[in-house]
C-alpha cells in the first residue's frame, strides 16, 4: 500500500482559476488519485485515469450531480438535468432524442445559413476598424446570433442566457464567493429559462420544437420535453462562447498556426478540437462512486465525490507530445474536453459548426490576428473563460 497523496489547495480559489496549469501539473505528478482535503473529495488529473473514470458510468454515477454537491444529501438548486445529472436507464431516451436532433446529419440544413451569418458578422466587425475585443465582438456575438434562433426562442430576454450559464457553471463548484455572487439573480434567470422551454414559446422548425415533436411521438414524455430544452439553453451558449474565445486566443498567440489555417481553411475543424484540448473551456466535472471503486492503488469509498480535471488530462505529457503547444498538425482526437463515454457532449457538432463558420469567414478576410492589449480572465468555478481579448485584425 502506498499512502494516498493529498493537497489542501482549493481548486476553486482565485489563484488556481487565474492560471490552473501549475496546480494541474502538481496533481498529475502527485499520483493517479489525490485527496482534496478541503472538500474531502478525490481528484484525478492524469489522462489515463480521467478517461477511465469518464467511461465508467457504472462505478461513477452522474445522478448524484456532477458538481460538488451530492443530490442524495443536498437539495439541488434546480431540478436535475435529464442528460447531465442522470444515469442509465433514465438517461437513455432523452440522450437518444437530443443526439438525433443535434447530429451532424441533422445540422446540415443550418450550414449555409450559419456560414452566411459568420461572413456578415466578420464584415461588420472589420468595417468598424481593426481593433476589437474578441470576447463580445466575436466569441459572444456569433453564438448569440445563431444558436437562440436555432433553438427557436423569442428575442426578448436573450440577454439572460450568458448570466444563467455563468451561474449554472459556478453552481457545480463549492458555495464560494463566485457562487454566492450569482445567487441573488439565479431565481429570476431560472424562471426565465424555464419559461422558454414551453411548447407554445418555441418557434416551429427549431431544436426546441423538435424536442416537443419527440414527446408527441412518445420517444420521451411530455414532462421530460421542457427539461431537455432546458439542457440546450443551459449548455449551449457559454460553452461555445468560451470555445470560440479559446480558439481565437490560440490563433492570436500562434501566428504560424494562423498562416497554416489561411493556407488550408479545411483545418478549421481540427483547429477547434485542438483549441478545446489546449484550453479545455469546461475544466472539471465530478462523479460520485456508486460502490467502492479501485483506481490504481486507491480504493475510493462508496458515495464519495471524484473531481475529474479535464483540462489537466488534456495536457498530460504521459498522453500528449508537447502538450502545451497549440498545433494544427497534431491529432487531438481522444481529448476529454467534450468528456467521453455516454455523457460526451451531445452538442459538440453544433459547437464545431459554429467554430468552422466563424474561422472560415475570418480566414478568408484576415491576414493576421494579434493581441493588442492585456487579456483578462473571467473566473468561473467550472469554465476556463475570458472576460476580454483585445485584438488587432490585419
Ligand atoms: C444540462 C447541462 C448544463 C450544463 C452543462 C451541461 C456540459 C449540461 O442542463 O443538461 O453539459
Amino acid at each position: 500500500m502506498t499512502l494516498l497523496p493529498s493537497t489542501d489547495v482549493d481548486p476553486f480559489g482565485p489563484e488556481v482559476l487565474e492560471d490552473p496549469r501549475p496546480f494541474h501539473a502538481q496533481l498529475r505528478d502527485a499520483g493517479p488519485v489525490v485527496h482534496l482535503t478541503r472538500y474531502d473529495t478525490y481528484a484525478m488529473a492524469r489522462y489515463e485515469h480521467v478517461h477511465a473514470a469518464l467511461v465508467n458510468w457504472q462505478g461513477f454515477q452522474s445522478g448524484a450531480g456532477v458538481g460538488l454537491s451530492n443530490f442524495h444529501t443536498e437539495k439541488p438548486w434546480r431540478p436535475p438535468s435529464l442528460l447531465l445529472e442522470s444515469d442509465p436507464p433514465g438517461h437513455d431516451a432523452p440522450r437518444r432524442v437530443l443526439g438525433a436532433i443535434l447530429s451532424q446529419r441533422a445540422l446540415r440544413r443550418l450550414r449555409e445559413q450559419w456560414f452566411a451569418a459568420a461572413e456578415e458578422l466578420v464584415d461588420a466587425v472589420l468595417a468598424a476598424g481593426p481593433e476589437l475585443d474578441a470576447v463580445p465582438a466575436l466569441a459572444e456575438a456569433f453564438p448569440l446570433r445563431v444558436f437562440p434562433d436555432a433553438v427557436g426562442i423569442p428575442d426578448e430576454g436573450r440577454e439572460n442566457l450568458l448570466p444563467y450559464g455563468d451561474f449554472l457553471f459556478n453552481a457545480f463548484g463549492p458555495r464560494n464567493e463566485l457562487m454566492e455572487a450569482g445567487l441573488a439573480d439565479a431565481g429570476r434567470l431560472g424562471a426565465w429559462v424555464n419559461e422558454q422551454c414551453r411548447r407554445e414559446v418555441l418557434a416551429p422548425g427549431g431544436f426546441g420544437a423538435a424536442i416537443w415533436a419527440a414527446a408527441d411521438r412518445g420517444d420521451i414524455t411530455p414532462g421530460q420535453a421542457p427539461l431537455v430544452v432546458r439542457s440546450l439553453l443551459s449548455a449551449g451558449v457559454d460553452t461555445t462562447v468560451q470555445g470560440l474565445g479559446a480558439v481565437l486566443h490560440a490563433f492570436a498567440t500562434h501566428p504560424g498556426q494562423w498562416r497554416r489555417l489561411r493556407a488550408d481553411p479545411r483545418l478549421a475543424r481540427v483547429a477547434f478540437d485542438e483549441a478545446v484540448r489546449w484550453a479545455s473551456p469546461v475544466q472539471t466535472f465530478f462523479r460520485t462512486a456508486t460502490t467502492e471503486v479501485r483506481v490504481a492503488d486507491t480504493v475510493i469509498p462508496s458515495g464519495k465525490k471524484i473531481l475529474m480535471f479535464l483540462g489537466a488530462a488534456n495536457r498530460d505529457p504521459r498522453r500528449w507530445a508537447d502538450p502545451d503547444a497549440f498545433d494544427l498538425a497534431r491529432d487531438p482526437s481522444g481529448h476529454v474536453g467534450f468528456g467521453m463515454g455516454i455523457h460526451q457532449c451531445v452538442g459538440q457538432h453544433v459547437a464545431r459548426l459554429e467554430s468552422e463558420a466563424l474561422l472560415t469567414a475570418l480566414a478568408a478576410r484576415v491576414e493576421t490576428i494579434e493581441l493588442s492589449g492585456p487579456t483578462r480572465r473571467h473566473h468561473n468555478n467550472t469554465m476556463r473563460a475570458w472576460a476580454s481579448l483585445p485584438m488587432r485584425l490585419g
